[in-house]
């Protein structure tokens, strides 16, 4: 198949699930284009049968706001022309999904088909898309989608009710690819070494520093484990909350132990020297973070919101608390940290879990049915 990916090329689990399905229909095969305002951050640009598609947003100074909508869905059209593209898929409504509805419309005044499907990912129903501003054409643009998936059960339910959408949603979960994400003890000795002296219990956060991660609350149930034994925090990622994350560090008196390392384009290589993740967010409606350090044999604890518990199972997988409850949250990592047999069943089963439902190998070939069927259904 010949398939166009849009997606945020920024650091973001939308992303990151866009580009990880790119290379992994490209590995199978398939013909694929990424179409966006720059290059996806994990691709290299020197995969086999994979292209990039710049979209250029000309900046009139009449344009307090240049329309990237109209520039992506112009983009969009040319490249499903040029390539002969069978399927776009767009990851994150807004607006991708509204300008895949505007190049479908584009081409079909010249004869040609082109199916576009949505993934939706979470803010772009929990938040944005929940926004006055935003709610009608988001509704309006998942309904039109020849085919829409959302990444976990709760994000289906939650666009049903937020939305109101008829259309129906597949669910189809994030994915990791186990072959990468898997801890090879003697590489993951050599790079703990860089990051952690022996006999300290190293603590892993990952995510966009949002607000929705709560990184004052990593921070917090850090500093109380850091009482207790000694260890470090590794910080991977960027964003908004990022300095008040290092004030709040500097404050609480561990800054020597909380690494702030930025964004990381290889955190498969990092995951697996850490011996607890840290997901206390707000709302998450996977997690695809805590399935890639389940995947590396790392447990999560995390809060017990949005998909969460459809990915870890509390007390078996990771453990899952109250969204603030840092005093809990705390309390599970330092008791984990010290009773390593349990610890060790959960990396294992965590692990097991990810290889038995979440691998790349399971969930890619679902993929490929659904554009099947959505090119089936075109066609009639
Ligand atoms: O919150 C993020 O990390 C960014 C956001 C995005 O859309 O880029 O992530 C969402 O999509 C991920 C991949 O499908 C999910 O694993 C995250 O749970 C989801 N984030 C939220 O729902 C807050």
């Amino acid at each position: 198949m010949k398939i166009g990916i849009t997606c945020y090329p920024t650091y973001g689990g939308s992303g990151v699930v866009a580009t990880e399905l790119g290379i992994e229909l490209a590995n199978r095969g398939h013909e694929v284009h990424f179409i966006s305002y720059a290059q996806p951050f994990r691709l290299t640009g020197r995969e086999d049968r994979i292209r990039y598609h710049e979209v250029s947003v000309s900046n009139y100074p009449l344009f307090e706001f240049p329309p990237y909508d109209l520039a992506l869905a112009t983009r969009m059209s040319e490249v499903a022309e040029y390539y002969d593209l069978d399927v776009l898929h767009v990851h994150y409504a807004i607006p991708h999904s509204v300008s895949a509805l505007l190049a479908r419309q584009m081409l079909a005044r010249n004869g040609r088909r082109l199916p576009f499907v949505t993934t939706l990912h979470g803010t772009d129903i929990t938040l944005v898309g929940a926004d006055r501003a935003y709610l009608p054409i988001t509704s309006y643009a998942i309904d039109e989608s020849n085919g829409v998936t959302s990444i976990s059960d709760y994000l289906r339910r939650k666009t049903i009710e937020t939305f109101g959408t008829t259309r129906p949603i597949e669910v189809i979960s994030n994915f990791v690819n186990c072959d990468i994400y898997v801890r090879d003890p003697v590489i993951t000795q050599q790079i703990r070494a860089q990051y952690a002296a022996p006999g300290e219990a190293v603590l892993v956060h990952l995510s966009n520093f949002r607000p929705v991660k709560r990184i004052s609350d990593v921070i917090q149930i850090f500093s109380r484990v850091a009482r207790e034994m000694p260890a470090r925090l590794l910080m991977i990622g960027d964003g908004p909350d990022r300095s008040s994350a290092e004030w709040q560090a500097k404050t609480l008196k561990i800054h020597d132990r909380v690494l702030f390392l930025g964004k990381h384009d290889r955190v498969n290589e990092l995951l697996p020297i850490a011996d607890l993740m840290l997901m206390p967010s707000e709302l998450e409606s996977f997690g695809l973070a805590a399935l890639e350090a389940m995947a590396c044999e790392v447990p999560t604890i995390a809060t017990d919101v949005g998909g969460v518990p459809e990915l870890i199972e509390n007390g078996v997988t990771g453990m899952l608390f109250s969204v603030g409850d840092v005093d809990a949250m705390a309390e599970a990592a330092i008791t984990l940290l010290k009773d390593r047999d349990r610890l060790h069943a959960m990396s294992k089963a965590g692990r097991q879990e990810a290889q038995k439902t979440y691998c790349a190998t399971r969930v890619i070939p679902k993929y490929e049915e659904f554009y099947e069927s959505v090119l089936r259904a075109s066609d009639n």
